[in-house]
């Protein structure tokens, strides 16, 4: 028994090679974390460090994140090399009793920290804990091309990604009814980027940061890394669309289909979006 057979862990590193396998993770490029349940704190905590290292503060706070913890991947690591090497690419850090600092308790060897992007993590997870009554637990964040490339071209607004993307593909406005958030191009790693994104993520499950990447959250592995790979697909298609036919647009899926698809399935869209 190692504590990467423990399915939180087991599962984080699943999700990691598989960023890696769809191209979305050059070099350091992308990030991602997991708020731990009690059971499965319990169930790592055997193989934790004998002593815990020092804390350090974040820049952010969150109460409602006192005391948890999370799997966590390492600033300046591969997704890449987490399914190799995970014991220096990811790690699993402990949140202090007032909620604005961390400190590992295992893995990141050798002095790494958490991933750059820890306080857009930590900011979102605080926001998506409350919008879901505790459910979210999984933050994710990875350089999409085909998502990347509609922020050169798009206005970037909430609305107009939202439209592109129900329209690209039948099974989005059932994943996503309400729409996905867009961020201005900001510089990253920062506390900026980490309060404007979890203000998008007061009412989405998804942001864009232009000429960067996507932002998505989940309550598991499966429907956060689910989630990017529709977002990314429909944005795969709607660029090809527009390549093939030189911006024409025959046809496409009209507001009252959208309509029609949340009737039949039962979600509620974001009608702000509609016609
Ligand atoms: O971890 O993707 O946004 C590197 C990044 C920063
Ligand atoms: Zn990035």
């Amino acid at each position: 028994m190692e504590i990467y057979d423990i399915n939180c862990v087991k599962g984080f590193i699943r999700m990691c090679n598989d960023g890696w396998l769809q191209g979305w993770h050059e070099r350091n490029g992308g990030n991602l974390t997991y708020r731990m349940t009690e059971d499965e704190v319990a169930a790592c905590r055997p193989f934790f460090d004998e002593t815990a290292r020092e804390w350090v503060n974040m820049g952010v706070q969150a109460e409602n994140l006192a005391g948890e913890y999370f799997i966590t991947t390492g600033s300046g690591k591969y997704f890449r090399n987490v399914n190799p090497d995970p014991i220096h690419s990811i790690g699993i850090v402990e949140i202090n009793a007032s909620g604005d600092s961390w400190r590992t308790v295992w893995g990141l060897a050798e002095g790494a920290k958490p991933t750059s992007e820890f306080p857009s993590h930590f900011m979102n997870h605080s926001v998506r804990k409350t919008a879901t009554s505790g459910a979210n637990r999984v933050i994710y964040h990875c350089h999409a091309t085909n998502v990347i490339a509609l922020t050169y071209i798009l206005p970037l607004t909430d609305r107009d990604f939202s439209r592109a993307l129900w329209q690209s593909a039948t099974e989005c406005s059932v994943v996503f009814p309400e729409g996905v958030g867009v961020c201005p191009w900001m510089v990253p790693g920062g506390s900026d980027i980490a309060m404007a994104t979890s203000e998008k993520m007061k009412l989405y499950q998804a942001a864009v940061w232009a000429q960067h990447g996507l932002f998505v959250s989940g309550p598991d592995y499966d429907t956060t890394f689910g989630l990017a790979h529709t977002i990314e697909k429909s944005a795969e298609i709607y660029v090809k669309v527009l390549s093939m036919g030189g911006g024409l647009i025959r046809q496409t899926i009209e507001d009252d289909n959208l309509r029609a698809i949340a009737q039949d399935f039962g979600v509620k869209l974001n009608e702000d979006f509609l016609h």
